[in-house]
């Protein structure tokens, strides 16, 4: 594979180029790795940024519709839309390819628009990896916007909250005064609450849900990264269309707002860092996790175990086993 012409076709906007760009960063064969890594440093000299939009919703509650209606929104205002999704149940994702293609059926024939289901990969860190590089090479390749979609499982928000400029939560109507049981760790993360389905029977539902989360937003921190009225709920529905413009408003004042304080550049850079640290962290892990690592810990371990070292002494001998402290 030509990595030079590769990254022309991208910066060209060649959709093929771009599918076969990212079919080469969710590779895992080294030397795969290692074209991935020359494309992307070949690409970041072209300095395009599109904004990133991380989306969160339980199963059902509309990312798919909200993702077609309001992606075609945006087609039609002349903007290109990259979809990429993170999903960390590797049982799933043959499923939502699927379905996924079938619900987004308009915006996956719109010319502006790019639509990537996710890898099938069950680990976390991998699948994380390879979306943010997936979203460096939209980004090259010239997409407006790039949203990532995750269904609400464990891990995955955070993954996309960390790898977007704007993290919206779609949540569904709900009766009684329950809070539908989010975490206020994902309430913190969010800058734009939409409550979908908010037609038909389910309005005046999903306006009282409404004001029970805007309610629920003003008890949090206020964070630095907020204009006044920030964060946000508001009703939407993906079905009829209905308050998406609103809802992009939104998006493009708070963006706005924060390219003019600094707050935009400062959370990439905190993202890169983050991301940094995150890989670090993960390629030690890998260092215990090959065969001769594993010999060293169950034989420290047993010594441990018997009285002969203690813990802390057995690590560091490990460690210096393996290179990774001096000894
Ligand atoms: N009334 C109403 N129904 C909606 C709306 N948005 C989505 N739905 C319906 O809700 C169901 C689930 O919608 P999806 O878009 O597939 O939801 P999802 O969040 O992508 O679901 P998963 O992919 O399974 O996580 C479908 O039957 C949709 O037609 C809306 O705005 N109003
Ligand atoms: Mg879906």
């Amino acid at each position: 594979m030509n990595i030079a012409d590769l990254r022309d076709r991208i910066l060209n906007q060649e959709r093929r180029a771009l599918a076969r760009a990212i079919t080469l960063v969710e590779s895992a064969r080294e030397d795969h790795r290692a074209q991935a890594a020359e494309l992307l440093d070949g690409l970041r000299g072209a300095g395009r940024q599109a904004l990133r939009i991380g989306l969160s919703g339980t199963p059902g509650v509309g990312k798919s519709t909200f993702i077609e209606s309001f992606g075609m929104m945006l087609t039609a205002q002349g903007l290109r839309v990259a979809v990429l999704a993170v999903d960390p149940s590797s049982a799933r994702s043959g499923g939502s390819i699927l379905g996924d293609k079938t619900r987004m059926e308009r915006l996956s024939r719109d010319k502006n628009a790019f639509i990537r289901p996710s890898p099938s990969q069950t680990h976390l860190g991998g699948v994380a990896r390879r979306t943010r590089e997936a979203v460096a090479l939209c980004e090259a390749a010239g997409f407006d916007v790039v949203l990532i979609e995750t269904v609400g499982v464990g891990q995955s928000e955070t993954v996309v909250a960390e790898m977007s400029d704007l993290f919206l939560l779609l949540l569904a109507p709900a009766g009684g005064d329950e809070l539908q049981g989010v975490k206020r760790g994902i309430m913190e993360m969010a800058d734009v609450i939409l409550v979908n389905k908010a037609d038909g029977d389910l309005k005046p539902t999903a306006m009282r849900t409404c004001a029970d989360y805007a309610g629920a937003l003003r008890l949090l921190r206020k964070r630095p990264q907020d204009p006044e009225g920030f964060p946000k709920a508001m009703t939407v529905s993906a079905l009829e269309e209905d308050g998406l413009a609103q809802a992009w408003e939104e998006m493009q004042s708070l963006t706005g707002w924060r390219k003019e304080n600094g707050h935009w550049e400062g959370r990439r850079a905190h993202q890169a860092q983050y991301w940094f640290h995150e890989e670090l962290r993960q390629a030690l892990l890998a260092r215990l996790e090959t065969k001769e690592a594993q010999r060293l810990v169950a034989a420290a371990g047993a010594e441990v175990a018997a009285g002969d070292m203690a813990p802390t002494a057995a690590a560091e001998k490990v460690l210096g086993a393996l290179g990774i402290t001096q000894t």
